[in-house]
């Protein structure tokens, strides 16, 4: 069996971060290893969240791997809380590099930074992603990285350049996730530097958007390249995963407003691997 090792924090309650990958990896038939760099009790989209960082602890499981030589077919990091995490992520791709490494900069939506990240994480996660050889920004991610103005609606142009610019950052490839030009469709833009392609692919556009949903679409596309499937096919696969979950979401009446209904969604997923 397939396994993907993932690192980001579990939020105990807001359908993101392990709580999206785990049931998603999983679901996949990959056997998903969990690194888990803090607790929360939610998200931090809600106020006041409580946190406890686990990052003492990230060493010390890594040493115990490394004694136990376990190898995972890919790695997979999200949010980071800490320029140390970072430090530790780092440490994890170094020491079990075999197969793809994804890098998600959880760090901004809509123009703004998270609460409680700062310029100097910006920067140091725009270090990182050199690491990485792929990595998935939304817009305002890339934005940050790369110190641009927020463009809300680049036209196709910018967007190849935003993407040509954030692989001169030293990764192979850069997906842009969140990527519309019509009111129908929305989707992921990619651009390998290796092979100087690029690639866009959509899935029906919803009405709303809500949080978590890059997590839910870079579980699902690094579930279905570990699986073999093409480098297009699992865009496309991660890109009608996230429309559907949100078109479920949006026909429940009282429908949660801090996480998508990925749960149900599930079942299309795994018929069409
Ligand atoms: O989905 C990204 C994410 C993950 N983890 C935590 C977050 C967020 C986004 O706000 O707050 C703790």
């Amino acid at each position: 069996m397939k396994k993907i090792v993932t690192m980001q924090d579990i939020s105990c309650v807001g359908k993101c971060s392990l709580t999206a990958a785990l049931p998603v990896i999983s679901a996949m038939g990959i056997e998903t290893a969990v690194l888990p760099t803090a607790v929360l009790s939610t998200h931090t989209m809600f106020r006041n969240p409580t946190f406890c960082d686990l990052s003492d602890q990230i060493e010390v499981i890594l040493d115990h791997w490394e004694e136990n030589h376990f190898s995972f077919d890919a790695i997979y990091t999200g949010y980071l809380g800490s320029l140390r995490q970072m430090d530790l992520a780092r440490e994890l791709i170094f020491r079990f590099r075999k197969g793809p490494v994804l890098v998600d900069p959880c760090m901004a939506d809509n123009g703004k930074l998270y609460a409680g990240f700062t310029n100097e994480f910006v920067d140091e996660m725009r270090n990182f992603c050199a690491e990485a050889d792929i990595i998935c920004p939304n817009l305002s991610e890339a934005c940050f990285m790369l110190k641009i103005p927020y463009q809300e609606k680049p036209d196709e142009e910018m967007v190849r350049k935003i993407l040509k610019d954030l692989t001169r950052i030293g990764c192979h490839t850069a997906i842009l996730t969140g990527i519309s030009f019509n009111d129908t469709e929305t989707g992921a833009y990619a651009y390998n530097r290796d092979t100087d392609t690029y690639t866009y692919v959509s899935a029906k556009k919803q009405k709303e958007s809500f949080h978590g949903t890059g997590d839910l679409w870079a579980s699902c596309f690094i579930g279905a390249l570990v699986r073999g499937k093409s480098f297009e096919a699992s865009l496309k696969l991660a890109c009608q995963f996230v429309s559907r979950s949100i078109e479920l979401t949006l026909q429940e009446d009282n429908h949660n407003t801090y996480g998508v209904n990925f749960e149900q969604a599930l079942p299309d997923l795994i018929r069409s691997l």
